[in-house]
């Protein structure tokens, strides 16, 4: 089926409206009450993470207006919208489950995650706010992954195997909702793996320390490539990180890849806060990840796709 409509693939805005109004008049796109109008023919794809700014980010009820431009278009058909793990975490937060605990623990490292958000939203506890009538029900709605056959797009990780017990499913399925809480569960696994990515365990007794100063004893992974005998870490780790050495991948991990086909067609991804300063590129003719950081000091990034089968940095457009 040819697709006559063209694509603006726009991935973590994470509550900065500021970017995301200059990016779409970049665009073309026009200031409506609520969200942009755009240019004939095109259309929106937001790859999820709206929401969670990072602290002290200059962009005061970013979230909420960032949540209801994206609404307004998806509601008049100029807009699709993927669910990210933040968005698949902020339900979590404040859904309980049988037993009346919160689905996730509301400690002290999930709520500074979060605080962004609920900033935007202070009475997000009262079931009558904008935050529980509107919110949470339209999050849980989102889709997982789209596939409209001349591209795809998934907030982090297109996986076949994991994308098939999540096909036709939706949050709103409360079986669903509650098997996806289940450590090890399929559905726990197939959710981890398309909205967070492929997360390879490091050796022992190796770790590095990320952006936050946090010990990982695992990073984040190419999932598009083939894992074979002689690969190791430091040829899998996204985005490159100097840290991670050529230690080598362990078996279990390698089972945990399934390899992205060179021959099919495009896939956008945003999640991995590529570099600020990461060039306008895709890591492979069919693969791209949009997030170049605009939730702390990088551009928000825009692809835009014409119908073409080979990704071209010529059609990457950021804010400013
Ligand atoms: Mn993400």
């Amino acid at each position: 089926m040819k697709n006559d409509m063209h694509y603006d693939i726009i991935a973590d805005i994470h509550g900065r409206f500021d970017k995301l109004t200059a990016l779409m008049e970049r665009l073309g796109y026009t200031r409506e009450v609520e969200g942009f109008l755009p240019p004939a023919g095109h259309r929106a794809l937001f790859l999820g993470d709206l929401i969670d700014p990072k602290p002290g980010h200059p962009s005061p009820d970013g979230v909420r207006d960032t949540l209801r431009a994206v609404k307004a278009m998806c509601d008049r058909g100029d807009a699709l919208c993927l669910m990210g793990n933040h968005e698949y975490n902020a339900i979590y937060f404040h859904s309980k489950g049988p037993d009346g605990k919160w689905l996730r623990i509301r400690g002290s490292k999930n709520i500074a995650q979060h605080q962004g958000t609920l900033d935007d939203f202070p009475d997000y506890d009262d079931p009558a706010s904008e935050w529980q009538q509107v919110w949470i029900p339209w999050m849980k709605r989102l889709p997982f992954s789209l596939d409209l056959g001349e591209f795809r797009a998934v907030h982090a990780c297109w996986h076949p195997e994991h994308l098939r017990v999540l096909e036709g499913k939706s949050l709103e399925d409360p079986d669903f909702f509650l098997a996806c809480t289940v450590k090890k569960s399929r559905e726990y696994e197939a959710i981890e793996a398309v909205l967070k990515g492929i997360e390879v365990p490091l050796p022992e007794p190796h770790f590095f320390i990320d952006h936050t100063g946090t010990i990982r004893k695992q990073f984040r992974a190419r999932w598009w490539e083939a894992v074979s005998n002689g690969r190791v870490c430091s040829d899998l780790v996204f985005p490159s990180n100097s840290q991670i050495k050529d230690w080598p991948v362990n078996d279990e991990a390698r089972q945990m890849f399934q390899p992205y086909n060179v021959d099919a067609t495009p896939v956008f991804v945003g999640h991995y806060y590529k570099p600020a300063n990461a060039a306008f590129y895709p890591e492979r003719h069919n693969v791209a990840c949009l997030d170049y950081s605009a939730a702390v000091d990088g551009p928000l990034v825009a692809y835009r796709w014409k119908g073409e089968q080979r990704i071209k940095a010529e059609n990457y457009i950021g804010h400013s």
